[in-house]
């Protein structure tokens, strides 16, 4: 092991806890190489990850609301128990406008990750979230959950994501989820994801209807909002103006939203710049098609990596599986 995940052994060195504006906790995760992460105990999020060069890598609008129980427009969001806006809930489901706690007993953790060490939980800095129904929670939706989130930032400099919902013996229930995450990008026109070639997806400017992906690449000249069916664990981002590639790994995560919301609809969000749609796009992990059901004492696990490497880095199957994918 190098010598920084000695050194780096006392997690405390590794987390710091401020306040927002609001008094709600955020937990910040620092590596010795400069990375570093940033998440809000509102909502789980996510709110900044950065580079060992200290760039953000996602993306935040400048009219962000901070106000609970608004989400802030950016990061990575927790969406569940629904992604989308159908019935009772609030769009995108209540995990991302509640406030969590941090787990002090979090369950042992999930099984080994290899060997590497840019992938082993050993020198890497995390923190866990838990998330329980409140009474009014169980009025709306009456389904007794824990969900543990756990965040962590690698030595080199990777975000992993990790949502485990357990159903604690109550009746079986099913949820749609998503990491609703928004990266940040120079110039959306010169941008292009790859892996979702020739998937079929659900256009949802267009009451969700079923087509094919025909493209070798996706690129953007207008608004986009897709649900992309059983995609690859795999997905890139490519940012050609940067030179940066956002690499998205998933695990119990079978769908990819891409939404840009383009000119238009950008005009009508009131915490969105008008212009803003050039630097973001959001690319999302999600289990939407088929919605995930809990027996009671069953649990589902969602795992999302992200990486950042310069577009000029080809990424290999051998990188991929020492990262655990
Ligand atoms: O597909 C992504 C999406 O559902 C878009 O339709 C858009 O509504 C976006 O999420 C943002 O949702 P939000 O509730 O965060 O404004």
């Amino acid at each position: 092991m190098g010598h920084y995940a000695a050194e780096w052994d006392d997690k405390a060195a590794a987390t710091e806890i401020t306040k927002d504006w609001n008094g709600i906790d955020q937990v910040l995760l620092r590596n010795p190489h400069g990375a570093s992460a940033k998440i809000s105990l509102h909502g789980g999020q996510v709110i900044s990850w950065r580079n060992d060069k200290g760039e953000e890598l996602l993306f935040t609008s400048n009219k962000a609301i901070f106000k609970h129980p608004k989400s802030m427009r950016g990061g990575i969001q927790i969406c569940y128990p629904q992604f989308g806006d159908c019935g009772l809930l609030d769009q995108h489901g209540f995990a991302r406008n509640k406030i969590w706690v941090i787990d002090d007993n979090p369950p042992p953790p999930p099984p080994p990750l290899p060997t590497n060490e840019s992938s082993s939980s050993f020198g890497k800095s995390f923190v866990d979230l838990l998330l329980k129904p409140s009474e009014d929670d169980l009025k709306l939706w009456p389904h007794s959950f824990e969900f543990r989130l756990r965040v962590s930032l690698a030595l080199d400099g990777d975000l992993t994501l990790i949502s485990r919902v357990r159903n604690i013996n109550g009746k079986p229930f099913s949820f749609s989820f998503a990491y609703h995450t928004y990266l940040a990008v120079s110039d959306i026109s010169e941008v292009r994801v790859e892996g979702l070639e020739t998937l079929d997806y659900l256009d949802n400017l267009s009451k969700r209807e079923l087509l094919t992906e025909q493209g070798d690449a996706i690129t953007f000249e207008s608004e986009m909002d897709r649900t992309y069916l059983r995609s690859p664990k795999v997905v890139a981002v490519l940012d050609h103006e940067r030179k940066r590639t956002y690499v998205i790994g998933k695990e119990g995560l079978p769908d990819t939203v891409v939404w840009n919301p383009w000119e238009k609809k950008s005009k009508t969000m009131a915490d969105f710049g008008d212009d803003e749609y050039k630097n973001m796009l959001c690319v999302d992990g999600a289990a939407l098609e088929r919605p995930i059901t809990l027996k009671p004492g069953e649990e589902w696990t969602g795992k999302l990596m992200l990486t950042a490497v310069k577009s000029s880095f080809c990424f290999d199957q051998l990188e991929l599986q020492s990262k655990g994918f």
